[in-house]
This record gives structure tokens, sequence and C-alpha cells, in this order.
């Protein structure tokens, strides 16, 4: 039978096994997503089946906090506690400083939790800063990949710090902010805006001298900037509704699993929260229009840059940099009108002196 045309290419291949749950679909979709290892087409042709794909969406965790706050031993915790109630886990650790969030490792450590590793888990840690869309758009991505492959919570382990990693951060529903003792971390985690988007705080490490301090001066934090959040100009706001959540402060020791109970069931209570009232779908649909932009910049630049090939505006422009004083921001300018108007004449007739006097 003569009918090559109809065989799958191997995107839709990887994608329908993906749907199906089949080992090692999920970490390849996400390597060929992550990396485009599937080559520039086939990963572009994946991510567009995966996005084309009705899902229900994940519940998606943050944890963040300063390095050494004890995140990557919590996590397989949680993870483990997620898995054995019977939904299927994907953790991504985007953490590429750190070695010790290598994928190995936390497979290793979900062991050390305790126990025979549970099925359903799922580790990933991610390398790069993200391609053309960046390290939160990578992740959405991954999140979306994940759901696809029937899974039900994606954990995402993020170091606290930084434009990228806030921006990591509002990919999730929950947001989990871990400190520890001796850190100082409470005072980085206000700089650097996280405690305003964290939901449920832990004090790790809650075996060391200090964690009673840590927690209480978090406890504080907390209430004032509760205080300040709800005080528009001298008028208390939380009277004329919206949704009240008080961010619980729990302490945990990640070496033995103490506390892990209770942060599990004060995450489920912000996602029962978040359900309850209706926000849910509004950060699935936030992180949709993200997306969205992010990919509408993408293409947007790449129409322009054929544009440019097109209209063979380059040399001219090379050619005018290269003269003695020659001003880029204003060729850059032209260059931007010329090809928005889709006119080359642009380059030539807006401009003045230095052409006719040289
Ligand atoms: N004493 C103590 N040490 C911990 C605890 N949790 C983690 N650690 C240690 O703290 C260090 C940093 O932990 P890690 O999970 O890598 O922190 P991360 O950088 O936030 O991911 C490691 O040496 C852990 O063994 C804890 O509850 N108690
Ligand atoms: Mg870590």
């Amino acid at each position: 039978m003569n009918a090559p045309d109809t065989r799958p290419s191997s995107a839709q291949r990887l994608h329908a096994d993906l749907l199906a749950g089949k080992a090692r679909a999920l970490s390849r979709a996400m390597s060929w997503v992550e990396n485009g290892e599937g080559g520039e087409i086939a990963s572009q042709a994946l991510l567009a089946l995966v996005y084309a794909t009705p899902v229900s969406q994940p519940w998606v965790i943050g944890i963040t906090g300063v390095g050494g706050a004890g995140k990557s031993s919590l996590v397989p915790h949680l993870a483990r506690r997620f898995a054995e109630g019977g939904a299927r886990v994907v953790v991504l650790a985007v953490d590429p400083s750190s070695p010790l969030s290598g994928g190995a490792l936390l497979g290793d450590r979900i062991r050390d939790a305790g126990g025979a590793p549970p099925a359903h888990v799922f580790f990933r840690s991610i390398a790069t800063r993200g391609g053309q869309g960046g390290l939160a758009v990578c992740v959405a991505d991954l999140i979306r990949v994940a759901a696809v492959g029937g899974n039900d919570i994606v954990l995402v382990e993020t170091v606290g710090a930084g434009q990228s990693e806030l921006g990591v951060l509002d990919v999730a529903h929950t947001v989990l902010l871990v400190s520890a003792p001796g850190l100082g971390d409470d005072v980085q985690a206000q700089k650097a805006g996280v405690m305003e988007v964290a939901h449920v705080f832990a004090v790790n490490k809650a075996d060391r001298p200090g964690a009673q301090d840590t927690a209480a001066s978090l406890r504080q934090a907390l209430l004032l900037s509760e205080r300040l959040a709800h005080m528009k100009e001298g008028v208390n706001t939380l009277a004329e509704g919206g949704v009240h959540w008080q961010p619980p402060v729990l302490s945990t020791v990640a070496l033995t699993g103490v506390g892990v109970d209770a942060l599990r069931t004060r995450l489920a209570e912000h996602r029962d929260m978040l359900r309850a009232q209706g926000l849910w779908q509004a950060i699935d649909q936030q992180r949709d229009l993200r997306r969205m932009q992010a990919h509408f910049q993408a293409e947007v630049q790449r129409h322009l840059a054929a544009r440019i090939a097109a209209m063979n505006l380059m040399p001219a422009l090379e050619a005018r940099l290269a003269q003695a004083g020659a001003n880029p921001l204003l060729a850059a300018e032209q260059l931007a009108q010329a090809v928005l108007a889709g006119a080359s004449d642009v380059l030539g007739s807006s401009h003045n002196s230095k052409e006719t006097s040289t």
C-alpha cells in the first residue's frame, strides 16, 4: 500500500504515547519542549498538539525559598504524600545553579523519604533558563505537557530570588515559601516580593535552634503586610469583600518528615478555597494569557525578521552604520518604520543631510 502521507509524524506518535500515559513518553516530551530535542520543527509540532489537547489542568504548587532552606528535602515528602493519596505527581525543579536539584538525586531523595518509591511521581530538573519566552514560559509549557500526560499535581521548586523566579511562581495556584532558622531569609524573601505571593509558609529545620523565632518573625511580618495590604489611604478594604486567606506558618523537619502531613492539609485547604471561590480557572487563564503574549511576541519577531530579510534592508543599514558619526538608535527607528510600513523607501526618503553631504 502506498500511503506514506497518512503515517503519523514523530510528534504525533510522541503525543499519542504521552496521552496514553506510556512510560518515558513524559520525559521525552519534556525534553522536546524544553530543549527542542526532537528537532525544531517536530518539537514545535508536539507543543502545538499539546496545547490543542483538551485536558483538566493540574494543581500547580510553587515551592520557593532561599537555597539551603530545605525545599529539595521537603518536596519528595510532599510528592509521596500526594501520590499515596492517589494523585499522579510531577516535580519540576528549577534551579540551574544547584547540582542538588538534579533529577537522579531527587529520585534518590524520595526513596529516602520513607518506604518504597511511590508510583506516579515523576521528577524533572530544568537546566535551561528557558528559550525565547524565558523560564516562566518553559515551565508553563512543561505543566501543559504534564497535564496531557494525565498528571494531577505539579510541584515546581524554584529559588525565590530574581524576576524570572517570581515569574515562575505566577504559574502556580498555590505558593509555599520554605524558610529555615539561621538563613536570614525572611528578610530576603520580603525583599524579593515573595512574601506577598506566598499562601503557605513552612519553617523547615524545626529541629534546629531558632526555628521558633523564625516562625514568630514570619508571623509578625505577615500580620504587618496583611494590615498594609488591606489599608488603602487609611481605609480598611477587607470589608469590601475579596477573598480572605490567612497564610498559615507551619513547622517542618524535612529530614524526618515531621510536619509534612499538616503542611499537605493546609496546601489542600488553599486549593479548596480557590475552587470554592471560583478563583481556580482565573489562574489557569492568566497562565494561558501570558503564554499567548509570549507566543505573540515570538510570532511578531519571526514575521518581522522574515520581512526584513525579504526587503533586503540590512545591507543599507549596515553601510550607514559604518559611516563616521552613525546613529544606531536612529537607524533602528528607521528600520522599524520601514518594516512596519512595508516600505523600503522610508529608509532613503526620510533621511537627511548625512547622505547628501557624503
Ligand atoms: N537539620 C535539618 N537539616 C535539614 C532539614 N531539611 C533539610 N536539611 C538539610 O539542609 C540542607 C539543604 O537542604 P536542601 O533540601 O537541599 O535545600 P534547598 O536548597 O532549599 O533545596 C541539606 O544538607 C539538608 O540535608 C531539616 O529539617 N533539618
Ligand atoms: Mg533545592
